[in-house]
């Protein structure tokens, strides 16, 4: 936290409609910080497909290096056609995840008022959940390689790499969101009957650390149940802590089940603070609707409060969702996604209008 309320802020908007909602965000953000005497100290970075059409790379050779000395990096979305997913994600995302530890990826996944999710019957109380996915190695830890390619033998290998220390810290962190929450549970989501030596390791840890928080509910879930438990019974989850994958998968699948991907925030987070924590909405950069300027911004939105809260200015962090409940709650203002006709932009101005 800053004692004179500045921080350094590296933008990177990336691709698609990253280039839409994070304008949108940091026009919100603005509103919510300046009058509280807050400054955003911002610096765009122009990386993402276009400068990889451009320069054969994602970012610039020293990207990483010049990321270490912001407070914070505020992300949009990354990939583009005509360059391939795995490297813009490889030579983007997952760097700047693993070369600064940021190994919780947190995303709120909890029904806003005012917004229809596709579960019949209900609503915001039965909605509230909360991923903590490790975010660091896992089945992302990009190991392994393909030989023979071309041939007919052709063989290819991609790792999970689970460390004792990898789950224990992502565990703890996820025992400890649960401890300060109301319902006090903590889901894991394991497949240790078929994964029988990464997710019997996950167990073990999840039930040594789960030791020290005795006030804290542990259930135990194999991922497809869990996600069949996601759509049955959301009444009955709170703290939800995953492997890198597992908790991509259920993270959009509980992005759609509060309405619309367009609506979720996920923090990437170095929890100790050592190195700059990322920001970013969930969503990707959503080729078909780019550039027509209808992207939600919410998600992005939630991802800059989050990134507020991270920085130690929780009254910002608060006022943000207050705007952003009171937006949907008000039920005038919704882009596509939720059935709507407003623009981006329309969201974004409501959005600062409420924060006034
Ligand atoms: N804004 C998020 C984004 O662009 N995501 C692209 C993606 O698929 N990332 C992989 C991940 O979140 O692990």
């Amino acid at each position: 936290m800053s004692a004179d309320h500045r921080h350094r802020i590296a933008v990177i908007a990336g691709d698609g409609i990253g280039r839409e909602v994070i304008p949108a965000g940091l026009a919100v953000l603005e509103a919510a910080t300046r009058p509280a005497g807050i400054r955003l100290e911002t610096e765009e970075l122009p990386w993402g497909c276009e400068h990889y059409r451009r320069t054969g790379r994602m970012m610039e050779p020293d990207g990483l290096d010049r990321l270490r000395d912001f407070d914070a990096i505020y992300f949009g979305a990354v990939g583009w056609p005509g360059v391939p997913d795995h490297v813009a994600v490889w030579e983007l995302i997952l760097p700047i995840r693993q070369r600064f530890e940021q190994y919780v990826n947190l995303r709120p996944m909890r029904l806003l008022p005012g917004v229809r999710g596709p579960l019949a019957g209900r609503g915001p109380a039965d909605l509230d959940m909360l991923c903590v996915r490790e975010n660091s190695e896992g089945e992302y830890s990009g190991a392994g390689g393909r030989l023979h390619a071309g041939t007919d033998h052709e063989l290819a290998t991609e790792t999970a790499l689970f460390t004792r220390r990898g789950i224990e810290r992502v565990v703890r962190f996820g025992f400890e969101s649960a401890a300060r929450r109301p319902r006090r549970l903590l889901a894991s989501a394991t497949k240790s009957n078929a994964l029988r030596h990464s997710m019997v390791l996950w167990d073990e840890v999840v039930a040594a650390v789960a030791a020290s928080y005795p006030q804290v509910t542990l259930q135990r879930y194999h991922v497809d149940a869990l996600a069949a438990r996601m759509v049955t019974h959301p009444e009955t989850l709170d703290v939800v802590v995953a492997s890198n994958l597992f908790g991509d998968i259920l993270t959009d699948l509980g992005a759609a089940l509060t309405g619309s991907l367009g609506l979720a925030p996920g923090a990437n987070l170095n929890p100790e603070h050592r190195f700059p924590s990322m920001f970013e909405p969930i969503h990707g950069s959503a080729p078909d609707i780019a550039g027509r300027g209808i992207a939600n911004p919410v998600g992005a939105v939630w991802a800059g409060a989050l990134m507020l809260d991270h920085l130690g200015e929780r009254e910002a962090h608060d006022r943000v969702l207050a705007a952003i409940d009171r937006v949907l709650g008000g039920g005038r203002v919704r882009t596509p996604d939720l059935g709507g006709t407003a623009t981006t932009a329309e969201m974004a101005a409501a959005l600062r209008a409420a924060l006034e």
